[in-house]
């Protein structure tokens, strides 16, 4: 078939010099991003060699020469801590690469020898891949940009479930008592603040996921500043008396309601703003990791909010097929993987299962997406495999298990548990459940870390430009 003559002139143009790709890698705290990370750059350093990497034609036709580690472009962000990384697993017994707690950068090179001949196209061609890491919590900010104070209030009281609003009982009862037209307390609005802070984090260690602002869990640099000094009011709705959004917001400055939302404002437009500005805006890949098992470990009320929180954050990211120009000024998402992390949790046959769980969870914004033409790859990974796939035979009948060590040391064979197709129904969280422990990293001896499907990921990302 003949192509638009735009994409034959990008081809040409791409052909001649080497390439270069920006790979956002998303996810929520703990959904398995620096694992990913880490395990992305080990298996691309070790292509050809010792990765098992058979799903990507690249690195299977011995065209992947290797990756190098190349200087960043930003001076002022710290360098990805690949090697601490690597130091970590590599440990007696192996560990985790530690949570993130702050933005840190890494440029890859990538050498190959192109699969096509021509006059154009050189023996050895480069792959540049920017990548970055940064603490989950803070992503939430990003929807946060589409709010004004006013309607991030009412959000904010929408999704008080049940079990969430009890971490926030005391904090909640307060609020409520407040006055928007009222004079602001500086010393009853850091209090309150700094209740609905411990609340955030209460709703954190319970498995919660849709919080915001993320600062709050995480401050970085603005720990004790006052722009973190304030926090929604959830009795905003606009049935009640008084509340509407036009009496409020003629309020003087020294009210309240005007406090709240200036800060909520300066929150907005030198915390997150400059975060996305610097980091999220230009991207031309997306790999979206998803810790589907941990959710459903924790119950109906967190699952349900992660769905949420999954779901306002694709709004945050320009997705669209890119032409010659766009590719040139304003970079869209034009391709994304969608994955479900630690698979490893679960028995091999359970990963199909894993997988139309995960397109139920995202089922809204793979709506958008299909319309907006971006193709879409779901799979289930696991970056780091921390268990091997076993069968025991229990009284003649064969059937699949887990062999692994718990994080606490103690080696086990489990069969973690059925993962359901669809979104669970009632009888699923009442009967059944689901439970798996954690586990260890396995100890190896091999300088490539061993995965499930991280090949397939690599290849959905960037394998057509290693052609
Ligand atoms: N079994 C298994 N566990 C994994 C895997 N990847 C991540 N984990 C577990 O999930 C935890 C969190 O993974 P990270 O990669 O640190 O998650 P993150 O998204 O970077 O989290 P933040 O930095 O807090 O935003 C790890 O400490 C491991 O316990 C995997 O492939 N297999
Ligand atoms: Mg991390």
């Amino acid at each position: 078939m003949r192509q638009p003559l735009s994409r034959e002139l990008s081809n040409l143009l791409e052909r001649g010099r080497d390439r270069q790709l920006r790979l956002a890698v998303t996810g929520l705290s703990q959904a398995g991003k620096t694992a990913f990370l880490t395990s992305l750059v080990n298996q691309l350093r070790h292509a050809g060699v010792e990765a098992r990497l058979d799903l990507l034609p690249a690195a299977r036709e011995g065209r992947l020469l290797g990756a190098q580690r190349l200087n960043q472009p930003d001076m002022g962000v710290p360098r990805f801590p690949y090697d601490p990384g690597m130091v970590a697993l590599r440990d007696t017994p192996p560990r985790w690469p530690e949570p993130t707690r702050g933005i840190s950068e890494l440029r890859l090179q990538l050498r190959y020898r192109p699969a096509r001949s021509g006059w154009l196209t050189p023996e050895i061609a480069h792959l540049t891949l920017d990548l970055f890491d940064y603490p989950g919590e803070w992503l939430l900010d990003l929807p946060l940009l589409q709010h004004d104070f006013y309607s991030w209030s009412q959000a904010q009281a929408l999704h008080e479930g049940e079990q969430r609003r009890g971490l926030f009982s005391e904090w909640l009862a307060a609020v409520e008592q407040l006055d928007p037209a009222g004079e602001a307390d500086e010393a009853q609005l850091a209090a309150l603040a700094e209740e609905y802070a411990q609340g955030l984090r209460r709703a954190k260690k319970a498995g919660f996921s849709d919080l915001q602002p993320g600062r709050f869990l995480l401050p970085g640099e603005l720990e004790g500043a006052p722009v973190l000094q304030f926090f929604p009011l959830p009795q905003l709705d606009a049935s009640q008396h008084n509340t509407s959004r036009e009496t409020l917001e003629a309020l003087p400055a020294n009210s309240l309601y005007a406090t709240l939302a200036a800060r909520f404002r300066y929150y907005q437009q030198q915390v997150v703003k400059p975060f996305y500005r610097d980091h999220f805006r230009r991207f031309d890949r997306q790999i979206v990791l998803v810790d589907v098992l941990g959710a459903l470990n924790a119950g109906p009320e967190r699952f349900e909010d992660l769905s949420r929180a999954l779901r306002q954050l694709m709004h945050s990211f320009d997705y669209g097929q890119r032409s010659l120009l766009t590719r040139l000024f304003a970079p869209k998402i034009d391709r994304l993987a969608i994955a479900a992390t630690k698979a490893d949790h679960v028995t091999p046959d359970q990963h199909g299962h894993l997988v139309q769980l995960l397109e139920a969870l995202l089922a809204e914004p793979l709506k958008d997406l299909r319309f907006a033409n971006v193709p879409v790859k779901a799979l289930s990974l696991a970056a780091i495999r921390a268990t091997e796939a076993r069968e025991v035979v229990h009284e003649g009948k064969r059937s699949p298990a887990l062999r692994g060590t718990t994080l606490e040391g103690e080696e086990v064979l489990v069969y973690p548990g059925d993962v359901p197709a669809r979104l669970p129904a009632a009888e699923f969280w009442q009967q059944q459940g689901f439970d798996f422990p954690g586990f260890r990293p396995m100890p190896t001896s091999s300088e490539a870390l061993d995965h499930i499907r991280m090949d397939a990921a690599i290849d959905w990302l960037i394998g057509d430009k290693l052609t």
